[in-house]
């Protein structure tokens, strides 16, 4: 039994004395927000790491992924996975457009592109990877439908700062891609997010639908929104992109070191990273053979001040209002149910260490 909880989602802190002098450095600039110092340097410092030409910053990854709807003028349907956090199919539902649910891959937990095909309509729009827990899609196949059908093919890359794809940073992929900054995020700035781009005339719109359509003091070239990442949410994005190849390291730490206990644990296997990942979230798949289920080992781990998540249980397919959608909507979802029943998020970054992943594994194992 831990005394205090011990979050998922704890944030990854950088240099905090690099923080404070940057935050007094925009107070003495008297420039908090739109399009300041801070903000363009952080835009410049993600493009040249992820070697991609445009990077927009946001106040959010949902507000991220509206603007890139908007921007694209997406409409009717939008093929997506079911299997991932609510705010890929609200930003979808908040245009009216309606999310259709594919089922993921066994291996990947992500989008199968295989099944992609089948639920193309004369009313889709696009097509909407998630590179879920920053395990890349199947990009390639994914490509090869958006080509075929020629359909833009756009990621929410929400869980993938600092991932790749065969050798190439996420970020460069499809018409653009989505990152969330948010504060339980691998890399965070508070709240916010980037998105990433190689098209010119896109990033342009972007860039334009961020700050209300200005394109001047006194004119407005379209419809836009309140969008923008202000100063200090940019500071703590620099402080912590500095502290990256540390939060790395302990990620990748703690992962092996849960790897060592839960491989010894009869019905529980933890999931696989690519040598390029963030190694952002432990996750464990509870099988038949486990003497709890998946809910009491929950139970059992939230009594004992581990606050493990369900993420994502029940998919987005059985929440809310998408739960009352046409049947049509989302033919065959079975690996997503499947997954997400049997799933559990461990707590991993700077908060955690060797003694706590011992101590959870032991409360998991007796
Ligand atoms: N696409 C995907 C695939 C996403 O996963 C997300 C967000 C988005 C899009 C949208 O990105 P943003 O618009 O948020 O930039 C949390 C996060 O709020 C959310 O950003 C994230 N995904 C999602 C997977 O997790 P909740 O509803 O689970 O948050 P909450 O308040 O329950 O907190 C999660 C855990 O983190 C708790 O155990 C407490 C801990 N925590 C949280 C905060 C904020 C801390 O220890 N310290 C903190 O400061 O959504």
């Amino acid at each position: 039994m831990f005394n205090k909880p011990i979050h998922v989602g704890c944030p990854n802190i950088g240099n905090k004395k690099l923080f404070f002098q940057y935050m007094e450095d925009i107070f003495n600039r008297k420039w908090l927000t739109n399009d300041g110092y801070y903000l363009k340097k952080l835009e410049t410092e993600i493009s040249n790491f992820i070697g991609v030409k445009h990077s927009i910053a946001v106040c959010n990854a949902t507000v991220g992924l509206e603007i890139v709807i908007r921007s694209l003028n997406l409409k009717g349907e939008v093929i997506l996975p079911s299997f991932t956090f609510i705010a890929t199919a609200h930003a979808l539902s908040w245009f009216n457009i309606k999310p259709v649910f594919c089922d993921i891959s066994k291996n990947s937990y992500n989008i199968n592109p295989s099944l992609v095909e089948e639920l193309i309509t004369s009313k889709t729009s696009a097509i909407m990877g998630v590179h879920v827990y920053g395990r890349p899609c199947d990009i390639d196949g994914l490509n090869e439908v958006s080509i075929k059908y020629n359909l833009p093919l756009v990621f929410d890359a929400a869980h993938a700062f600092g991932c790749k794809f065969k050798n190439q940073m996420i970020g460069s992929f499809g018409k653009c891609e989505v990152f969330s900054f948010h504060a339980t995020k691998y890399f965070n700035s508070f709240e916010g997010g980037v998105i990433t781009t190689n098209d010119d005339e896109l990033a342009n719109k972007l860039r334009l639908a961020r700050n209300f359509g200005f394109i001047g003091m006194d004119s407005v070239d379209s419809v836009g929104i309140n969008g923008k990442m202000s100063e200090p949410s940019a500071a703590m994005g620099l402080v912590n992109l500095k502290s990256l190849p540390d939060f790395l390291k302990i990620n990748k730490n703690n992962y092996y070191s849960y790897k060592k206990y839960i491989d010894q644990i009869d019905g529980i296997d933890i999931i696989d990273y690519p040598d390029d990942s963030n190694w952002q979230y432990i996750v464990v798949i509870v099988n038949d053979k486990f003497y709890l289920s998946r809910d009491e080992l929950l139970e059992k781990l939230r009594k004992n001040n581990v606050l493990a998540r369900r993420y994502f249980w029940p998919g987005c397919h059985k929440i809310g209002s998408y739960n009352s959608m046409k049947k049509s909507y989302f033919k065959n979802l079975d690996v997503t149910e499947d997954i997400g029943s049997r799933i559990i998020v461990l707590p991993n970054g700077q908060s955690i260490n060797k003694d706590i992943i011992k101590r959870i594994s032991k409360i998991i194992s007796k």
